[in-house]
């Protein structure tokens, strides 16, 4: 695929994410055989040209990590994207920042030290955690009705928009990470309910499928970024006037409200 080619994607990406307006998925029509790797070429100047408008990559983060996920999206793989700075979400989650916005409950890992696949293993990854922090990921897919196929939500950057981490870090010793569980309730009713172990069998198993990937390019993942592992459930649709209340077995709990 042609680099000028990659920029209009990218740009057309970023266009529906700053109008607020979504798009028919690339593969529908335009590019039906859109592949991962162009993809991920598409996600690298979509990147780029966030970090010209100013922002900042915080980390990257993992997504379609579940059973749970891959069942929801019609898609079977994980994949990675980046989270920015201005994703950062204080206080309320402004309805109008999004087109049709979901919550996905995760657990997020913090590295002692960098890694560098290939080779990397979960055992690896448990050997070099600094701590453990519960997470909630907002994600707004720029294609309608979240109607996309794998090469469309890479190239969306892995509909990633917002996020809240808890305050606390939780170091390795008081978790169970495989054994970690969620429930997630809206308004008070039960809207979704996971445990880590739906992540890939085993959260730090995504750590390393990171660490891997990334590898293949020959990029690091970072001590010190905050990593979100991916959705333990189902995501769930929000809507102006949600009180959620994310709560974990360990990790501390967080709760918002959707204005
Ligand atoms: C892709 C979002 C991937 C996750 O945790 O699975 C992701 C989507 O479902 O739109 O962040
Ligand atoms: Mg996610």
């Amino acid at each position: 695929m042609e680099d000028e080619l990659i920029h209009v994607i990218a740009s057309e990406l970023i266009t529906a994410e700053e109008n607020k307006q979504s798009i028919e998925r690339f593969t529908k029509h335009r590019y039906p055989d859109l592949s991962v790797e162009q993809a991920y070429h598409i996600q690298e100047a979509l990147i780029q040209i966030k970090r010209m408008e100013g922002d900042t990559v915080v980390a990257p983060k993992m997504g379609l990590t579940s059973k749970a996920k891959w069942d929801q999206m019609g898609v079977d793989k994980p994949i990675y994207g980046y989270i920015f700075d201005s994703m950062r979400v204080e206080g309320d989650i402004e309805f109008a920042n999004y087109i049709h916005p979901k919550i996905e409950p995760e657990i997020g890992i913090v590295l002692a030290s960098d890694m560098q696949g290939p080779g990397v293993t979960k055992e690896d990854v448990l050997q070099n955690i600094k701590y453990v922090f519960s997470a909630v990921e907002v994600i707004d897919s720029r294609y309608t009705d979240f109607d996309f196929h794998l090469g469309d939500v890479i190239a969306d950057n892995a509909s990633s928009k917002g996020y809240i981490f808890s305050k606390e870090q939780i170091s390795l010793d008081k978790i169970d990470l495989a054994n970690e569980t969620v429930q997630v309730t809206i308004n008070d009713e039960i809207v979704a309910e996971g445990i880590g172990s739906n992540v890939l069998d085993h959260p730090a198993e995504s750590i390393a499928a990171l660490v891997n990937m990334l590898g293949a390019n020959g990029q690091k993942v970072k001590k010190g970024e905050p990593i979100m592992t991916g959705g333990m459930t189902s995501a769930v649709l929000i809507e102006p006037g949600d009180v959620i209340k994310v709560t974990y077995s360990t990790l501390p709990t967080i709760e918002v409200t959707v204005k």
